[in-house]
């Protein structure tokens, strides 16, 4: 038996001893879809025609030659990604990531200019997650979209929202699993508004309007995230937490968490939670602010173990979407798809092989002695030789293999670009 067979027998012993089975919670992995973002590929640039720098309160920091310049490239990034990742995955896609070969106005996109993201993802058998981009563009240079004074320019984001919910609706049903929409705008302001009501009461008018029209669930789920604050926009955000929050609940669409976006002392995982007595399904964007959001790697920090407990305890998996969202762009970005994603999985598998009904027993009978004593036990138990079984059952490199992978594709192909 080769040592990661021996290492893994060994391993589902001291696991049964609590009572996990290994091997069912090797199942149950094989079922969680991670979404991975487009935009770690290249910087979130996207391929519009360019001229319009990011804006809305996104930074990027970095400088690491051989990013995707063309949705070929990005996609070939991707699928190197893929081939180093247990396990069947998402892709999600940013409106601005649209295959065409002249520039089609942010109001005028439709399924036909995504068909090769189509049939790309149709050929690897993926879902895809779809998110319209209002920003890096010139009707939204003054931080303002959906919730701009000048109907003008709201109408058009409008357009936008709406052109975005028919492209995932295409995508949903072309590839047979709902595409989750999620609406993400920057609005807000750098200095103390004057009247807060104003622009909370457009963004309630024109949501209203981009989701006025009924699409099925089977094929589309709308999704709205709110955040704190942007850089350049540091005083009011339109879309705070609650705004979306409480929309959600009026209007029975999923509540987009993501880590970045609260106080630094708040997690999401406490949210999740808080949150499903009252929504259907949510919308995770995995991130890690340092200091602020400032989107690094997801690593597997306790930040990131607690966020996989809380779903697994609240059997709360197949009501969660799981996408990432961080932009590193001073490594190899296929590098980062990868460790963050591998780090996310590695956490629902350490929070899957937690015995929580034990754990929750000790609770429920104030035994707190107990529940910390066997909490920290747990710590040291050896998932790691779960992990790399599980690799090696999925045909993905184990351990520090697929970074041998990612070096061989720079040479080969990133540093060629
Ligand atoms: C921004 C939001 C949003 C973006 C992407 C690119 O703070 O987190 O999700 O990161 O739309
Ligand atoms: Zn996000």
């Amino acid at each position: 038996m080769s040592r990661i067979n021996t290492s893994y027998e060994l391993a589902k012993e001291q696991y049964a001893a609590f009572g996990v089975n290994t091997d069912a919670v090797l199942k149950k992995m094989a079922t969680v879809p991670i979404s991975l973002h487009c935009w770690q590929g290249d910087d979130v640039g996207g391929f519009e025609a360019k001229g319009d720098s990011l804006g809305g309160g996104l930074a990027v920091t970095g400088n690491y030659p051989g990013k995707a310049r063309t949705p070929d490239e990005l996609r070939a990034d991707a699928e190197k990604a893929f081939s180093l990742i247990p396990g069947k995955h998402r892709f999600n896609l940013h409106a601005c990531y649209i295959d065409t070969d002249k520039r089609v106005e942010r109001n005028a996109i439709k399924p036909e200019h995504f068909k090769t993201w189509m049939d790309w993802a149709k050929g690897l058998g993926i879902g895809v997650d779809f998110n319209p981009t209002f920003f890096a563009h010139p009707k939204a240079a003054d931080g303002l979209t959906l919730t701009h004074p000048d109907k003008g320019i709201r109408d058009y984001w409008i357009e936008h929202g709406i052109a975005c919910r028919e492209i995932g609706a295409a995508f949903g049903e072309t590839l047979g699993s709902p595409t989750v929409t999620n609406v993400w705008i920057p609005d807000g302001m750098k200095d103390i508004p004057a009247d807060r009501k104003f622009f909370r009461e457009l963004l309630v008018d024109s949501l209203d309007k981009i989701f006025a029209k009924e699409i099925n669930p089977k094929y589309n789920l709308d999704s709205i995230e709110g955040k704190l604050f942007g850089v350049g926009l540091e005083s009011f955000t339109v879309g705070s937490h609650e705004f979306y929050q409480a929309y959600a609940i009026k209007n029975n669409k999923l509540v987009t968490l993501d880590s970045g976006h609260y106080h630094p002392t708040e997690t999401i995982a406490d949210k999740i939670s808080s949150i499903f007595p009252f929504v259907g399904e949510i919308l995770l964007h995995v991130s890690r602010p340092v200091r602020w959001d400032s989107d690094h790697v997801v690593i597997l920090n306790d930040d990131l173990l607690a966020i996989a407990q809380e779903l697994v305890r609240g059997n709360y998996l197949d009501r969660t979407h799981i996408g990432l969202d961080f932009f590193d762009a001073s490594i190899n970005r296929i590098a980062a798809w990868v460790i963050g994603t591998r780090n996310m999985l590695k956490a629902l598998l350490t929070a899957m092989l937690e015995p929580s009904s034990m754990l929750a027993e000790f609770e429920r009978s104030g035994d707190y002695t107990s529940r910390l004593a066997i909490m920290e036990e747990l710590k040291t138990l050896p998932y790691g030789a779960v992990w790399d079984y599980y690799c090696q059952t999925n045909n993905i490199p184990v351990g520090t293999a697929w970074l041998d992978e990612v070096k061989k594709y720079e040479k080969t192909v990133l540093s060629k670009r």
